[in-house]
């Protein structure tokens, strides 16, 4: 049976050419530049080297910067990112058991010694709280094996399953835990893997949604703008990303303007703290409290995205955000909540407060603030319209001939600048270090904030093409030039850099007519 054949009916599985419908490209090696060959090259000597298997195919998954709207997409407001030439690169090969009777399993090595290798059963996947690296490459395999919602696929997968195992090595050049989505990619190459290796065939939008999902299985509830990023992501360009449904529309930066990338070097690992699913959970707590004041079904409202359109109809999305931010101003309190007064105010028990508002590692919170945390929300949302706006403005008046870019690149500046301010004061996810590197940068540029989850991590500037190798040597200078030790699994070429806006997630298979 030819799956791709069958595929290409079913709901949600990939046909080509049609936005929605699109499959990640699957290329001959001999499209990979000098530096991917090279690291290629390397991975397939481990993979022979530890198992004795020679490649069936390549996975390369970018990691992103987001350029503005953090902390929104779980509450479903769109982001604006962008991928990077630092990635997560793997070497796979695939064992067709036949009648071998051996047991399907899955092999993983890595060529950075920071991560031990791991061996374990494609029947029983065990995904550990809080993960090792591992763990992430589990979730991806569980999206697909698990997830799927088309019969056919769903079907043809676990025919496969119970005859194929997988080994793969794997390496990955985006700094960890520095919120350039080193996870992320981790997960969503993982998935891809696993579908190209079972012969599926999926659309870009399916394996998002099922890459983002199937993250969650390690405990924190992200959003989904990462994973949509890196299989949706084009060359030369941002992408606004909007949720519910997923969907995404290309977004061109002023001619001549320039991302630069810079580590605070203090890092945060999301999964093994909660702070990243108490900010998750107060802005569910800020919508369900307005929610109930409103006097709506508050126990159906899940994100501040869902109260903005249940009190605010038939007005402009712009309307509609300013609308639900009065609210935050006049329904909420500035004091944090405890949780008693979250109990009183919502009418419920300690249990339903668990069942109706709060994830796995949030249940020990005595304390939240809701007014802060809805606010930047709202804020952030506008700002990503606005931003968007001013793009679109520049590119319009740029066609027409009288455009004056270093404007546009100033009020861009600007929403990012206030994008920081509002992430360090209201969303309070920032760090000492990582706030001095950006008033640094603002110095020297149009703007600068932290981007990712922060708490550490990394921050993103925005200055122009001509400037930007100036202005890596001034952070060199005054930031980088006494760091005797960079963040642990760290590269040094991924510490400062000028981003190169890239591809999306990519298959390279010299037997290109393989599973397709
Ligand atoms: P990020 O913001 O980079 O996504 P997370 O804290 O969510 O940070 O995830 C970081 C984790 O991802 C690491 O602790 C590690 O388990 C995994 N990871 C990152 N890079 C690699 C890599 N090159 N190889 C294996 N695992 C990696
Ligand atoms: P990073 O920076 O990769 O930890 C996280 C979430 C995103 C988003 C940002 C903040 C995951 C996998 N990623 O990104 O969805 O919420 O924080 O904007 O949880």
């Amino acid at each position: 049976m030819d799956i791709s054949d069958k595929c290409l009916n079913g709901n949600g599985v990939a046909k080509n050419g049609v936005f929605g419908e699109e499959c990640p490209p699957v290329k001959p090696l001999s499209f990979i530049d000098q530096t991917l060959r090279v690291r290629a090259d390397a991975l397939c000597s481990l993979l022979r080297k530890k198992y004795s298997k020679d490649p069936s195919f390549y996975v390369r998954v970018p990691g992103r910067v987001n350029i503005i709207g953090e902390h929104i997409d779980y509450s479903g407001y769109g982001v604006l990112p962008s991928a990077i030439q630092h990635d997560m690169l793997l070497c796979v090969a695939v064992e067709d058991l036949g009648t071998s009777g051996k047991s399907p399993s899955i092999f993983l090595t890595n060529i950075n010694d920071c991560y031990q290798d791991f061996k374990g059963s494609m029947d029983e996947l065990v995904i550990q709280k809080p993960p090792s690296w591992h763990d992430y490459f589990l979730c991806g395999i569980h999206g697909i094996l698990h997830d799927l919602k088309d019969e056919v696929a769903k079907e043809h997968i676990k025919e496969k399953k119970a005859v194929s195992s997988i080994y793969v090595a794997v390496d990955g050049t985006i700094p960890p835990c520095s919120g350039l989505s080193s996870s992320s990619s981790l997960v969503s190459a993982a998935a891809l893997a696993t579908a190209y290796a079972m012969k599926v065939k999926l659309s870009k939008l399916v394996l998002a949604s099922i890459s983002a999902r199937t993250e969650r299985n390690v405990g924190t509830e992200g959003g989904g703008m990462d994973q949509a990023i890196a299989f949706l992501a084009s060359e030369g360009c941002a992408k606004l990303i909007e949720f519910n449904p997923l969907r995404c529309h290309d977004v061109r930066l002023p001619e001549g303007a320039s991302l630069v990338v810079a580590h605070s070097l203090a890092t945060i690992n999301k999964a093994a703290g909660s702070e990243y699913n108490t900010r998750v959970v107060e802005c569910r707590l800020a919508a369900q409290v307005i929610a109930k004041h409103q006097g709506f079904a508050w126990q159906k409202i899940r994100t501040l995205g869902e109260l903005e359109a249940a009190v605010s109809k038939n007005v402009s999305k712009n309307d509609s955000l300013h609308c639900a931010l009065s609210l935050v101003e006049t329904e909420l309190h500035e004091e944090p909540y405890s949780k008693e007064e979250l109990l009183k105010l919502l009418d419920i028990s300690e249990a339903e407060l668990i069942k109706l508002s709060l994830n796995a590692n949030t249940t020990h919170l005595q304390s939240f603030k809701l007014k802060q945390r809805a606010s930047h929300v709202y804020q952030e949302a506008i700002r990503v319209l606005e931003f968007e706006n001013e793009c679109l403005k520049n590119l319009n008046v740029t066609a027409g001939g009288d455009y004056n870019s270093k404007k546009t690149l100033e009020k861009l500046g600007e929403l990012m600048n206030s994008s920081h301010a509002s992430l360090r004061d209201l969303y309070e996810c920032s760090h000492p270090q990582l706030d001095q590197l950006v008033n640094l940068c603002q110095k020297k540029c149009f703007g600068a904030r932290l981007t990712g989850a922060g708490w550490g991590g990394c921050v993103v500037a925005l200055t122009t093409n001509s400037a930007a190798d100036g202005f890596v040597e001034y952070l060199k200078e005054n930031f980088y030039s006494s760091v005797k030790q960079l963040p642990t699994c760290s590269d040094k070429n991924s510490i400062v850099f000028r981003t190169n806006l890239e591809c999306g997630a990519v298959v390279y298979d010299d037997d290109g007519k393989a599973p397709h």
